[in-house]
């Protein structure tokens, strides 16, 4: 037998009895890789005889393809034994009930939010927004809050340091200046709605430091008090799906004239019932319609202003506002 056949029957017959696809990959490369035997076979051809080389050329070509088609062969049948053992040995049970994922929620703020925006959206209230960061102009001297105003006090709130333009930063206390941006964008007759995160140094079981605000702003030609009481009526029956007995109790916004502060008359678990204020209002000063670049002589506007957690809180029954931001799974998964 020459050199080459008895290194492919050696060959055929190691094919054959490998056990391992690692153990068949280090035979590959023992016999047709760069440094295998068979490759070295192919080497030594130049070294013979010019009129044996095509002959042993032959032999070890032919040689060499058996080789590679048994180490195919022999890798399919170890792949499949493999995968045989592993199918063996796992236990699927097709009838296990199915993972469930767990579903996430909205938060009871956000979905107080989205209510009230959706009772306003069908009013024909459009919702706008702005900057949390806001200016003096925009949150105090636009809505009549001149400078040192006693009113400014109760509004009290972080400040940034002025920058390059000297104009003083603040967490704005109320969502009032979108209303002022957006008179300054639109020309009356107009309606619209803001929301958003407010701040003021206040906290405790009904006050926290960062709280959502919505307000409501028209302005046309004759717009009076009596559309501004009929306005928050048909807000309060749609939020709380009830009517409610309502008063409007006069009280103080620099921006607004007359201002009035609103309550209904919520019925207590007990069966008793009591005044609980739910809404500020008023209508728009005219000095604020001025600084909007809106004529108070042709033009009034009426305006109110609601805090969501208060909302939040009367609808699901819940007396600490704190809950609200205390992140616990098992509080907010109840509205979910
Ligand atoms: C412009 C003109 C008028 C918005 C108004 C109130 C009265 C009010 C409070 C309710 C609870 C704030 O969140 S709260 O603490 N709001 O009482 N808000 S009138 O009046 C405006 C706003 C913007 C340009």
């Amino acid at each position: 037998m020459s050199d080459i056949e008895q290194i492919s029957a050696q060959a055929l017959a190691d094919i054959a009895s490998v056990q391992s696809p690692d153990a068949l990959e280090s035979l590959r490369v023992a016999l047709l890789g760069k440094n295998g035997t068979v490759t070295a076979q192919l080497k030594q051809l130049g070294t013979l005889p010019g009129d044996q080389r095509k002959a042993a050329g032959e032999a070890i070509n032919l040689a060499r393809d058996a080789i590679a088609t048994a180490l195919s062969a022999r890798k399919a049948v170890l792949e499949d034994a493999a995968l045989d053992a592993r199918l063996a040995g796992e236990n699927i049970d097709v009838t296990l009930p199915g993972r469930n994922p767990q579903r996430g929620g909205l938060h009871p703020i956000s979905r107080t939010l989205e209510r009230i925006t959706d009772i306003f959206g069908r009013l024909g209230y459009e919702l706008a927004d702005g900057p949390e960061i806001e200016d003096d102009w925009h949150n105090f001297e636009a809505l009549n809050f001149p400078p040192h105003h006693p009113a400014r006090a109760m509004h009290d709130t972080f400040y940034f340091p002025p920058d390059g333009s000297g104009i003083a930063r603040l967490l704005r206390t109320h969502t009032s200046g979108v209303q002022v941006r957006y008179m300054g964008e639109h020309a009356p007759p107009l309606r619209m709605i803001a929301a958003g995160k407010v701040y003021r140094s206040d906290s405790d079981q009904t006050h926290s430091p960062m709280f959502h605000q919505v307000e409501g702003l028209l302005v046309d030609e004759h717009s009076t008090f009596a559309d501004l009481k009929g306005t928050l009526a048909e807000f309060v029956r749609a939020f709380f799906e009830r009517d409610f007995e309502m008063r409007f109790r006069p009280s103080y916004f620099p921006f607004v004239e007359p201002g009035a502060e609103v309550d209904i008359a919520w019925q207590q678990p007990d069966g008793s019932t009591r005044w609980l204020e739910v809404l500020g209002c008023g209508m728009v000063h005219p000095n604020v319609l001025k600084s909007c670049g809106i004529d108070p002589e042709r033009y009034t506007g009426f305006a109110f202003g609601l805090g969501v957690e208060r909302f939040a809180m009367l609808r699901y029954g819940v007396n600490d506002l704190r809950a609200f931001f205390e992140n616990d799974v098992r509080f907010l998964r109840q509205f979910a």
